[in-house]
């Protein structure tokens, strides 16, 4: 069985992938508490050394969700991203599935079927520590043979919350498939895939998706009918970029 270190496993995503990754041996990280998980910072490179012994592949989520200050963003992110890389490096680690996110190219405008491998416009502090995730991960894939696995996640919550939801929303069970198709897929190499749902209103491709065996189920149109348009100044930036109210 594969044994995985997933970080971050309090939040969110790691609840979704707890609950859904099965016929892994699970190593849980968290600042907070998880049950039967390793108490640490991302932050902390001695610890992550520790955390990453004997295993086969890291899901690094680890880190600040969203916007913050420059500080808290270094300090956390952009640290912390690089402890991950580093330790998995040191402990023999073969494998990094890295959440990135669609704000790592937030300020591209949005056009139909966008390529998984668009290259950086962050729009926020957040989307530069995405940018710099990535970065990392090209540098261990090409200097010391790693895979890495960049997944640039839509919006994945139980329930798309907004229109722009509606083309970039990931349900917790296609991230559970995607993380599953990152984990498996043979010799990726260095790459970048979207991570959203098969919705019918996206706009970013699902090709890089099908190429390491991501193959999306849901749709966020089935709530089409319950969502109500927020601030106009919001659908806009939605309907503009990528990274949607980010831009702002
Ligand atoms: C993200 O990267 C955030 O972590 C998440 O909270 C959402 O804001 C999401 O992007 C999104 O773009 O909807």
């Amino acid at each position: 069985m594969e044994r995985v270190l997933i970080t971050g496993a309090a939040g969110r995503i790691g609840r979704m992938l707890r609950e859904r990754l099965s016929g892994y041996e699970l190593r849980l990280l968290d600042v907070e508490p998880v049950p039967g998980g390793i108490a640490a910072s991302v932050t902390d490179l001695e610890a992550m050394v520790e955390a990453c012994a004997g295993v086969d592949a890291v899901v690094h989520l680890g880190g600040i969700s969203g916007e913050a200050s420059w500080e808290r963003i270094r300090d956390t992110n952009i640290e912390g991203t690089y402890c991950v890389f580093e330790a998995a490096r040191r402990a023999g680690v073969r494998r990094v599935v890295y959440a990135s996110s669609n704000h790592a190219v937030g300020f591209v405008p949005t056009a139909p079927d966008l390529p998984d491998d668009l290259p950086p416009r962050p729009d926020t502090f957040y989307g530069v520590s995405k940018v710099l995730g990535e970065a990392l991960g090209a540098l261990y894939h090409d200097r010391h043979g790693m895979d890495v696995v960049c997944l640039r996640i839509g919006s994945c919550f139980d329930e798309p919350h907004d229109l722009r939801g509606l083309a970039t929303w990931l349900s917790p069970n296609d991230c559970a498939r995607l993380v599953e198709a990152a984990l498996t897929c043979e010799e990726p190499g260095f790459r970048t895939v979207w991570g959203i749902s098969a919705n019918t209103r996206r706009v970013w491709s699902l090709e890089g998706g099908a190429a390491i065996g991501y193959h999306p189920v849901d749709d966020a149109e089935v709530y089409a009918a319950g969502l109500t348009a927020g601030p106009p100044e919001r659908e806009e930036a939605g309907r503009r970029f990528v990274g949607g109210a980010f831009t702002l």
